[in-house]
């Protein structure tokens, strides 16, 4: 049995919840074209057992991380801090780009971080389907003049394509380990936190400008009855303009998010859902300790 810890960094929105999704042909993580969508890392376990468990097996637990930003806030320190913490535990780190490296301080600093930490690196060029060939071949060259990783690979995300072969490629950097987790388990996230991210993905899908990046979801009760779970669950905003317009005109907005979390939520559990939503004010709980531990943003 072989078995190891994979990390996907990169800055905001390259899509590296999108690929962790395409690996496991499940959706643990919410994947939205804002940047900043993912807070927490995301445990992805990936397991392959042959049917002769002799022959031996693969599991590969990927994380997931907040993309590497300039921090603006308190919870900007904790995602970077989430993602910079993630090259020290894995035995491979994929960096996703989806761009040609920028004139300005992102990509440059993610790649004098990683560069000597000695751990196999490998590129991952996402996003080829809307990649120009010439486009793909400069990024390429570039990153491969680093001389930083390992290995360098085309994929989408989306699509899927050559999503297999960098996992034939990773078994190659996987050693001898004990199986961590039951074949049949994709994350060792509680139900109750992915239902959160659920609602926090519809809010960021149905909101406009400032107001999503300072939404919190706080499951407050979940209550598993005979055919239905009943959830209730608090959206925080930094401003009272701004639960007017979760709100919405006659509750219409909260109504729509509510419907829409809804339906994805009674997909994941299997069950009938009844999701009642509140929302609350909390003036710039980006910044402070009690809010941010409380939200599940702090250890
Ligand atoms: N066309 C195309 N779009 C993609 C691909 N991969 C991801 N996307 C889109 O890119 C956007 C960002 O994807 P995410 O997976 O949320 O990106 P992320 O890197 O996890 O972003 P953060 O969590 O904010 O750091 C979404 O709109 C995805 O649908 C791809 O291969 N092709
Ligand atoms: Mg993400």
């Amino acid at each position: 049995m072989k078995s190891g810890f994979v990390g996907i960094i990169g800055r905001p929105n390259v899509g590296k919840s999108t690929l962790l999704n395409s690996i496991l042909g499940e959706k643990i993580a919410i994947t939205t074209n804002r940047p900043q969508t993912t807070r927490n890392s995301i445990r992805g376990i990936y397991t392959k057992l042959p049917e002769h468990y002799e022959d031996g097996g693969i599991q590969i637990v990927f994380i997931d991380t907040p993309g590497i930003h300039k921090p603006k806030s308190k919870l900007g320190e904790y995602m970077t801090e989430k993602a910079v913490n993630t090259f020290k535990e894995v035995d491979v780190i994929m960096l996703l780009v989806d761009d040609e490296i920028t004139s300005g301080p992102g990509d440059k600093y993610i790649l004098n971080m990683i560069k000597d930490v000695n751990t196999p690196k490998i590129l991952i060029i996402n996003k080829t389907d809307l990649l120009e060939p010439d486009k793909f071949k400069r990024i390429y060259d570039y990153y491969e003049s680093t001389g930083v990783f390992d290995k360098i690979y085309g994929i989408s995300a989306v699509t899927g394509q050559n999503v297999d072969v960098i996992m034939s490629e990773l078994e190659q950097y996987i050693d001898e380990g004990p199986m961590y987790f039951p074949q049949d388990m994709v994350t060792d996230h509680p139900e109750r936190f992915i239902v959160s991210e659920i609602i926090r993905e519809k809010l960021l899908l149905y909101l406009e400008d400032e107001v999503p990046h300072g939404v919190a979801v706080e499951i407050e009760s979940y209550k598993e009855e005979k055919n239905i779970i009943r959830i209730g669950a608090v959206i925080y905003c930094e401003r009272k303009s701004h639960k007017g317009i979760i709100i919405g005109k006659e509750g219409k907005k909260l109504k729509g998010i509510g419907k829409s979390a809804r339906i994805e939520i009674e997909a994941l559990l299997g069950m009938k859902v009844f999701l009642e939503l509140w929302v609350k004010v909390r003036e710039n709980w980006r910044n402070s300790d009690t809010a941010l531990s409380n939200f599940g943003y702090k250890e």
